[in-house]
């Protein structure tokens, strides 16, 4: 298999996921900022015609792209790894919550601060006003739970930690310091062996 990734992109979520699991999966830089080949020169349009990462191939035939799908394809591939319930389960679509709820509502949302100087005064009011609904609702939901799924860290909470990173690590205008229950959340995941690893092997730290 081959995880097509940027450094500290949403991409980190998956190459996060196969570190946890020790999946052997080959790791390929792409540069998605400008001249869209892979680190091995080739033109990333000819492998993902959408252009973005994350993007997974298992074999010649078959690759999946969005992140949410591509983290729950790594985490079945070792169940168990426990990084997320078994399909079938009820569990599942609780998990299924939690990755769409990531992809749709945060992870685009803090994308947009990237860009911020395309909001108006008023655009860029309303964008904060709903990221901290958002994170609100996280915050409410760390205040008795470790994790999204209640005890057990998955493959939601390497996602959640990829893209609340940005505000941080990129010091994006977003004022989380009164989230403290976020905030031990994030220190919690960033500090596990895996997280760290990838971290590494993206040179982030
Ligand atoms: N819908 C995709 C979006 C992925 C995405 O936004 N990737 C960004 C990095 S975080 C990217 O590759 N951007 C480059 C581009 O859009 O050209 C997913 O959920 O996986």
């Amino acid at each position: 298999m081959k995880l097509y990734y940027a450094p500290g992109a949403c991409s980190l979520a998956s190459h996060i996921t196969i570190r946890e699991l020790n999946l052997e999966v080959d790791i390929i830089k792409v540069d998605i900022l400008k001249k869209y080949k892979t680190e091995r020169g080739e033109d990333y349009y000819k492998i993902n015609p959408k252009g973005y990462v994350p993007y997974l191939t298992i074999d010649p035939d078959t690759s999946i792209s969005e992140g949410a799908v591509i983290l729950q394809y790594l985490a079945d591939q070792k169940p168990e790894g426990k990084m997320s319930p078994l399909e079938g389960t009820p569990e599942r679509y609780k998990i299924q919550e939690w990755l769409t709820f990531i992809a749709t509502e945060l992870h685009h949302l803090i994308d947009s601060f990237f860009a911020k100087y395309h909001f108006t005064e008023a655009g860029l009011k309303f964008q904060k006003a709903k990221l901290h609904k958002r994170l609100a609702i996280l915050e409410t939901q760390f205040t008795d739970n470790d994790f999204l799924m209640g005890a057990d860290y998955t493959i939601a909470d390497a996602y959640a930690f990829t893209v609340m990173n940005w505000i941080s690590a990129f010091g994006l205008d977003v004022d989380i310091s009164d989230y403290k229950n976020i905030s031990a959340y994030m220190n919690k995941i960033q500090y596990r062996e895996a997280v760290q690893t990838a971290m590494k092997e993206e040179g982030l730290i």
